[in-house]
């Protein structure tokens, strides 16, 4: 089957210090998403910045790299709302009103590295009722087995679609260790039918790239996730993490997707993208979610 490459190409904490390739303003992030698109990459998971590099959440800065991107290339905008650990949760959920055709959806806090990533349970079921209604398709970025589980009982509550999509991400401190082990045990734990690719942060990210492309699943690639090609040698840029990527697909006899079959594999629901106008203002709140039924069995000792 063929293979999603999703180039994330900013992510929320490498600045221009620490590799001067990373792109932070609207153009440069349209640019390097279109050269990324050139080598193969069918998704663009992206993070907005302000001027000092900082995340944002803003929505004027959101639009703009959007329309740049559209204009450039026809790749599938996935937006973070992950965004950056300082940014408020509120902000960060709003990003998906300008309908993205994916956006990511975290389903836990977490410690991340020195910084806490916080994303509160009655929080994430009102983004996830959101994201039903205005279409956006959620990536689940799921970083220890809890994690799942939670995504589980979501679908449970009816609000997650199937297809799931799962991104298994490994390597941040206060999330699972970046292992094959790790990672053989969250393939073997997801739900039949979902799709899903390794989002492997720091040195593990080629040999648990490869790893999970062996096994079927899709594959990341940018200087979100790593700023070196190899120890020692700074990546030039998202578009040499892309072909890198592309050779190991090719090199394990799988063809790389087009946007169009990327759709398809991802059952990404047709319509909601940037040719859509926005939602202008500020959003309509949807209907409130309630709260987990409890006790439930995700509450039980596994
Ligand atoms: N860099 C990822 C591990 C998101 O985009 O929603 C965390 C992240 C989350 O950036
Ligand atoms: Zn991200």
């Amino acid at each position: 089957m063929s293979a999603v490459i999703t180039v994330a190409t900013t992510g929320p904490i490498a600045t221009k210090a620490d590799n001067p390739a990373l792109p932070t303003t609207p153009e440069e992030i349209a640019a390097e998403v279109e050269a990324a698109y050139q080598a193969g990459a069918a998704v663009a998971h992206v993070h907005l910045r302000d001027e000092a590099q900082r995340p944002t959440a803003d929505l004027a800065i959101a639009r703009r790299v959007m329309e740049l991107i559209a204009s450039r290339c026809p790749i599938l905008v996935q937006l973070s709302t992950g965004v950056g650990l300082d940014v408020p949760y509120e902000e960060r959920a709003r990003l998906v009103e300008l309908r993205p055709r994916m956006a990511t959806l975290n389903p836990c806090s977490m410690s991340f590295g020195p910084g806490e990533f916080r994303n509160p349970p009655l929080a994430v079921r009102r983004l996830a009722a959101r994201m039903r209604e205005l279409d956006v398709r959620p990536e689940l970025e799921i970083y220890d087995t809890g994690h799942l589980e939670v995504c589980l009982r979501l679908q449970q509550e009816d609000l997650l679609t199937e297809p799931l999509q799962f991104s298994i991400v490994l390597g941040v401190q206060g999330g699972m260790a970046a292992t094959p082990g790790n990672l053989l045990t969250m393939v073997s734990r997801l739900p039949a039918g979902a799709v899903w690719q390794v989002i492997a942060i720091g040195r593990a990210n080629l040999q648990l790239t490869a790893i999970g492309l062996a096994l079927g699943g899709n594959a990341r690639a940018g200087l979100e996730d790593t700023l070196h090609l190899r120890k020692g040698e700074l990546a030039a840029g998202n578009r040499q993490l892309v072909e890198r990527a592309v050779r190991l697909v090719r090199d394990l006899d799988r063809s790389v997707a087009s946007v169009a079959e990327a759709e398809t594999l991802l059952a990404l629901p047709r319509g909601p993208d940037v040719r859509r106008p926005p939602v202008p203002g500020p959003p309509v709140p949807g209907p409130p979610v309630p709260g987990p039924p409890v006790p439930g069995p995700h509450a039980q000792p596994t």
